[in-house]
């Protein structure tokens, strides 16, 4: 391999633990502080652009990013390893189209019909309706599922392991340019009918696409460092 001198030699210490399963060397080349640093503000720079977007360009995009979003996703740890997710994808205009109305449906009782007002009125500023008009504009639908159990067998810290794996999911998509929604029809189980996964769980329905040429956000604020991190004692 070839890095800088300050990176060190590269040179590895050989350890003999007496292992009962298979491990490999990891020794990745350390980062000078500095250096790391950079990235770190970088990469903070590059999520705090992100926003979640509701209006979507119909502009196609390529399934290759899909597969790329995905293939990010998939590096996310988990519990015991087992990986407790299937992201199905779907372009298909009539799919689409059967999953905006079965949304709406379900939407509609959430905004209309059940007695949730302090849900409402926690939602009021983000001025969202029953109506998912980008669940059919956007070109690509991707609902992350989580898999309870697999092969008969129970996973463990399925939520957690699906969770992290859309956070990186989310990340992958917006280093490409792309806007996605964490969009939670409540309830969704219609996703597991209509999108033939029985069995599993749907965690969140992700409209993917390029942000529409008139695309608003809400102006929202992130909540400051201070109220985000604690040091215990105080630095
Ligand atoms: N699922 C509804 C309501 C909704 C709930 C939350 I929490 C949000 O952050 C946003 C919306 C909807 O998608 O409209």
């Amino acid at each position: 391999m070839n890095w800088p001198k300050e990176w060190g030699t590269g040179i590895v210490r050989t350890v003999t633990r007496p292992h009962t399963h298979p491990f490999i060397p990891f020794t990745p080349p350390r980062l000078p502080i500095e250096e790391g640093l950079d990235r770190g503000r970088a990469f903070y720079r590059l999520l705090d652009a992100r926003r979640s977007v509701r209006w979507f360009s119909p502009d196609p995009v390529p399934a290759e990013a899909i597969e790329l979003a995905v293939l990010a996703a998939n590096t996310a740890p988990s519990g015991a390893h087992q990986q407790p997710w299937r992201f199905v994808a779907t372009g298909n205009p009539d799919l689409k189209r059967r999953i905006r109305a079965a949304a709406e449906e379900e939407e509609r009782r959430f905004y209309h019909e059940r007695e949730l007002p302090e849900w409402h009125a926690a939602l009021a500023h983000l001025e969202t309706d029953a109506n998912k008009e980008f669940l059919e504009i956007a070109p690509w639908l991707v609902v992350a599922f989580a898999q309870k159990q697999q092969d008969g067998k129970k996973t463990y810290y399925t939520n957690e392991s699906v969770g992290i794996a859309c956070g990186f999911f989310i990340a992958a998509l917006h280093s490409m340019g792309l806007a996605t929604l964490t969009h939670t029809p409540n309830p969704m189980t219609f996703l597991t009918d209509l999108l033939g996964r029985a069995g599993e769980r749907p965690y969140i329905l992700f409209p993917i696409g390029y942000p529409a040429d008139d695309c608003e956000v809400p102006d929202l604020r992130r909540k400051p460092l201070g109220e985000a991190l604690t040091f215990q004692p105080d630095l």
